[in-house]
């Protein structure tokens, strides 16, 4: 008989009862970045994971897209099922198309493999270079992803923080296929968001065209939630660098949830005061329809009408 494993010590469950949303999301709203965990009993976490979450399931994913007023997601493969997409692809095919996926693939996946995932609404992998949630992989191994994946015209979501940015910026640049950078490229916002590592990875953007995630200000504050000064406080820091972000590249920006939230330590944001976090840095009904609608269509459904 197989037993639940046991969740990461101190590990936060995302919010239980999440707030509706003073903002209302323009129709058809994506949310472009979130994942599925499990249920482990059914989908068991890699055996090389770093951390052990509570289950994140499907039906509660779209329970909260619902509530939340949104109407798409797109599934990001997470670290701890390693390159067993299999939960991954559950709930695709149970979002009856509301669904896109960003799997995580070894160099050596075969053709079919990519068109099964394809069939199911995979339109990307997933490259992470987060030294605490992954093993590096050689960079050989995802220039043979990349080639393998650039016939199916998908894309590679790169995850990464600021510092590392330097040194792999020329390796981004050298790959065949679309780049869509996950959480800004995680900046110290500490930092001056005039100063020359903001500056470095804006420019990096430009000269990529790469896609940007504007998304866990959680992630990112060191302000964080709004315990002081009321709502319009929340991940204060955060807001000049995604503002600029937004500003910059209108039609290249994405937004996501990141629903369930890994690797919280201390504190699990409501997802519906997330939601309200969308005006303040996409600050006209342009910039949000753009952020929210046309560009996620435009990468994850572009033969469906926005
Ligand atoms: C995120 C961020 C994190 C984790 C993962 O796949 C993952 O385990 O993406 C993180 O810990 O920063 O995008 O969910």
């Amino acid at each position: 008989m197989s037993t639940a494993p046991e969740v990461t010590p101190g590990w936060l469950p995302w919010h239980p009862d999440p707030s509706s949303p003073t903002f209302v999301p323009p129709a058809g709203a994506v949310d472009a970045h979130c994942h599925v965990f499990g249920p482990a009993a059914r989908f068991p976490f890699a055996p090389e994971r770093k951390y052990t979450p509570v289950d994140g399931t499907k039906e509660k994913l779209f329970g909260l897209r619902d509530h939340l007023g949104l109407a798409r997601n797109v599934i990001v493969q997470a670290t701890c099922h390693g390159k067993d997409n299999s939960a991954l692809l559950d709930a695709l095919r149970a979002s009856g198309g509301s669904a896109r996926g960003v799997a995580t693939v070894d160099a050596d996946v075969p053709r079919e493999e990519l068109e099964r995932l394809h069939s199911a609404g995979v339109r990307g992998v997933r490259f992470n270079f987060v030294k605490r949630l992954v093993e590096t992989v050689p960079t050989r191994a995802l220039e043979t992803i990349a080639a393998k994946i650039a016939p199916l015209g998908w894309h590679a979501v790169v995850y990464f923080e600021a510092p590392d940015l330097p040194g792999l910026a020329e390796f981004f640049l050298s790959l065949p296929v679309p780049l869509v950078v996950d959480h800004m490229g995680r900046p110290d916002v500490a930092k001056d968001r005039d100063g020359p590592e903001f500056a470095e990875f804006l420019d990096f953007v430009a000269r990529s065209g790469a896609w940007v995630k504007v998304s866990c200000p959680e992630r990112l504050s060191k302000t964080g939630p709004p315990a002081l000064g009321g709502e319009q406080h929340a991940y204060a820091d955060v807001v000049p660098f995604a503002r600029r972000v937004v500003e910059v590249f209108p039609d290249r920006v994405l937004w996501g949830t990141d629903w369930p939230h890994p690797n919280l330590t201390d504190h699990m944001p409501d997802d519906g005061r997330l939601l309200d976090h969308v005006p303040r840095i996409a600050v006209t009904a342009q910039q949000r329809q753009a952020l929210l609608v046309d560009n996620p269509m435009r990468l994850y459904w572009p033969d469906e009408p926005a």
